[in-house]
């Protein structure tokens, strides 16, 4: 049971690069948290970055949200994840046929596949999404989170659409890092991670059909191994104390869940 497991004993049997070093970064770092730098000036996610690097696995990023969007904005980013160690993701939901994908993954402004060892991914469009990215230009080792579920009220998502994604996922171990979902569902894999998103303490719901869970739901009901917080940090008066908080109680509710 992967719940019961140590992120230690999953890592070992991990066969995606970057699910590997999540591990080995939630391990060493004690945080599971990743934070959502949803935030629309180059200097400001800079800045973020920075301050809340030291407590976080990984920075998800809506790079073409950036209205000053720049190719050079990369490289300092690289370097404050580089000495932070955390992992860059760009949730970009490709969601189109493979060729296309392979067009927005490795070319474009963005250069997704250049900077980015982390995307999301629809299992919408079929498998064809998956051997797009495996087969792209961009560093060698890249991994893919699968959206399974959502956490937006009203979604189309179907319980079959949730678990044929699942299978979709167990076809390709060398390049999923893991699943994207609301619930503890059920994969064959341990060395998947389970990253979930709409994690919250102060609200329930924002005003566009967000739906949030507490940092102790997730993780002890909902099976959540990475949790995601946006604006629960973005729009905290001080961020990097949030994103602190944050680690804390997920880490803490990790360690309350693998306890015998
Ligand atoms: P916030 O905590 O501010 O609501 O941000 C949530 C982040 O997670 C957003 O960047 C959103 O794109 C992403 N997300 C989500 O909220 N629900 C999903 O089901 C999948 C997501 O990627």
């Amino acid at each position: 049971n992967r719940l019961k497991m140590s992120f230690e004993d999953r890592e070992k049997l991990a066969k995606n690069p970057v699910a590997k070093r999540l591990f080995e970064i939630m391990r060493n770092k004690q945080t599971t948290l990743c934070v959502a730098a949803d935030i629309l000036s180059a200097t400001d996610l800079l800045n973020f970055a920075e301050a809340v690097g030291p407590h976080i696995c990984a920075l998800k990023t809506h790079i073409d949200i950036v209205e000053d969007f720049n190719p050079n904005l990369i490289q300092p980013l690289q370097q404050i994840a580089d000495r932070h160690n955390f992992v860059l993701f760009e949730d970009r939901k490709f969601a189109d046929i493979g060729k296309t994908v392979e067009y927005q993954y490795s070319k474009g402004l963005y250069s997704i596949s250049s900077w980015a060892p982390l995307v999301t991914v629809h299992s919408l469009m079929g498998p064809g999404v998956l051997d797009a990215i495996k087969s792209s230009d961009g560093a060698k080792a890249r991994g893919v989170f699968l959206l399974a579920e959502a956490s937006s009220a009203g979604n189309l998502i179907s319980e079959n659409y949730t678990k044929d994604t699942i299978k979709m996922a167990e076809q390709y171990p060398e390049l999923i890092t893991g699943i994207v979902c609301q619930s503890p569902l059920f994969t064959n894999n341990p060395g998947f991670i389970q990253l979930c998103p709409g994690v919250q303490l102060e609200n329930k719901q924002d005003n566009l059909g967000q739906k949030y869970n507490s940092p102790l739901t997730v993780v002890l009901e909902k099976g959540a191994d990475v949790a995601v917080v946006g604006r629960g940090i973005s729009q905290a008066p001080e961020p990097a104390v949030a994103a602190e908080k944050y680690k804390k109680i997920l880490w803490n509710a990790y360690l309350e869940r693998i306890k015998t």
